[in-house]
């Protein structure tokens, strides 16, 4: 007994509480740290005010499910053919006896837990959202879970916590299809009338809290979510997973839905950007991390506590739903001077916000180093002492703690359907790719696909307005060799 007390005791002392807070198709323009756009975000700033903000940093991939599959992981997400936007009832990504970032916070004597947007599958394939759900995060290493199943679009809208739909009347079972209606039920598409948010493309399908969705659903009205809650849902939770665990260390992945689609903010929050939904959705979002703070503060744990905040992939406006945001987003400029977002291959779908704190501990300031979301794995490996069992992943906890300026020399990013780039030093090429230049299904997004090779340096042009592909054939060439090399890896 008295050994176990000491025990632990000594890893209170030793390890900090990690926190990372990802928002949903944030921005690197969104931030009004990174000076570049139009909206005031105080509370994410707060975090590059007291810790670091990182200018060059890097989600795996333009889409959601594949860059949350390298952050948990540590794994680059090409490397399962799995690893793309999963739809609501989707089986889980991960492979439960995969080594994971949660996992390994658990081996290191950490309480774990994941509030919010999960979006990596759940159950076998064949799932039963009426019965306990055992397939999920608690079976990839996290101890405590309330999340959403995949997007805010996507049925079923319920949370689950744990592995069980929250208030859910077993008398009112919850029905998921992702190919058919069921009977008697009313669409996005059939019944306009019903919506107080109406789809622009796609979304048109079964319609919870006036919203219709992608996907058909039916039941489980007791346990359906209000959209304008979800927001102080999460942080409720979160703020009770961090006092709940204050006294020993613990590991928190706090996933916002912001801002993707659709964008719902609470009232309080509605019409406060001037930019429609969007803005204001980002500005609750700002109002939950600086909540989220305070609460750090008040309990005494921000000095004690790592603070990671970052984003899934670059912004879109309009993603399927009539909310103004092309109208309105005036001056503001979400993908900030990069080229691209949402989906893109071009910079801004994968270049994003990143900060970290650790106050007490790092020096506040800003770093230029080539990072990615794939190296918290390896790097907090290292922090604990403990192999890394993830190649793709790199260690770059020196980086992170502000002691070194060497990042990455090299990353793969992805956008749309798997296809690549490779970044290398301020060089990015993008190899040839059959498909169309801007997206198909109403998205106005550039894809990034040409049938020829494309060079671009980031530090001359971060637009990406001039290929030097032609210019620069050896480069060219080189770079291809180096990732066609990693890619066989
Ligand atoms: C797309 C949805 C889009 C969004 C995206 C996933 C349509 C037309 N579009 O298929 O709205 O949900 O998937 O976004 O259905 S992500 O951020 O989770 O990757
Ligand atoms: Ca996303």
């Amino acid at each position: 007994m008295g050994l176990s007390l000491s025990c632990t005791s000594s890893i209170e002392t030793e390890k900090p509480n990690v926190v990372i807070i990802y928002t949903d198709d944030l921005g690197i323009g969104d931030v009004s740290s990174y000076q570049m756009g139009q909206l005031k975000t105080p509370g994410i700033d707060r975090l590059a005010d007291e810790g670091i903000r990182f200018d060059n940093a890097y989600a795996t991939s333009a889409t959601c499910t594949p860059s949350r599959y390298s952050l948990l992981t540590g794994e680059y997400p090409w490397r399962n053919k799995r690893a793309a936007v999963l739809q609501g009832n989707a089986a889980l990504l991960i492979d439960p006896s995969a080594p994971t970032l949660p996992k390994l916070f658990k081996e290191n004597g950490y309480s774990t837990g994941v509030v919010g947007k999960w979006h990596l599958g759940l159950g076998d394939g064949n799932i039963n959202w009426n019965t306990h759900i055992d397939l999920g995060p608690n079976k990839v290493g996290f101890d405590y879970s309330y999340i959403m199943a995949a997007t805010n679009d996507r049925v079923p809208t319920v949370y689950v916590q744990n592995g069980d739909v929250v208030d859910l009347d077993k008398n009112d079972p919850i029905m998921v299809d992702y190919r058919q209606n069921f009977e008697g039920e009313p669409t996005g598409k059939e019944n306009p009338e019903l919506l107080k948010v109406h789809p622009s493309h796609g979304h048109n399908m079964s319609i919870t809290n006036g919203i219709s969705r992608i996907g058909f659903m039916k039941g489980g009205q007791s346990a359906l979510w209000v959209d304008e809650d979800m927001a102080d849902t999460f942080l409720v939770r979160a703020k009770q997973f961090v006092k709940k665990h204050k006294d020993k260390p613990f590991f928190l992945y706090y996933a916002l839905h912001q801002p993707h689609v659709p964008r719902v903010p609470h009232p309080r929050f509605a019409g406060k950007s001037g930019m429609g939904p969007r803005g204001d959705v980002i500005l609750e979002a700002d109002w939950c991390v600086d909540e989220f703070l305070k609460t750090l503060d008040e309990l005494g744990l921000s000095e004690n506590t790592i603070v990671i905040f970052s984003s899934d992939n670059g912004p879109v406006l309009d993603d399927g739903y009539h909310d103004q945001s092309p109208e309105l987003v005036g001056t503001h400029t979400p993908w900030g001077n990069l080229r691209g977002g949402k989906y893109s291959l071009y910079d801004a779908g994968t270049h994003v916000p990143f900060m970290l704190r650790w106050q007490g501990k790092i020096k506040p300031g800003v770093s230029d180093a080539l990072i990615s979301q794939i190296d918290l794995y390896a790097s907090f490996a290292t922090l604990f002492k403990t192999e890394n069992k993830r190649p793709d992943s790199q260690d770059l906890l020196n980086v992170l703690m502000g002691k070194s300026v060497k990042g990455r020399d090299h990353h793969i990013t992805e956008g749309l359907q798997g296809r690549l780039a490779f970044r290398e030093g301020d060089w990015v090429l993008i190899p040839p790719h059959k498909g169309g230049k801007k997206i198909s299904w109403g998205v106005d997004m550039e894809t990034g696909f040409s049938l020829r090779p494309q060079l671009y340096n980031l530090k001359d042009d971060p637009g990406q307005k001039m290929n030097l592909a032609e210019d620069y054939p050896e480069k060219t060439e080189q770079m291809m060799k180096i990732f066609e090399g990693i890619k066989s890896e």
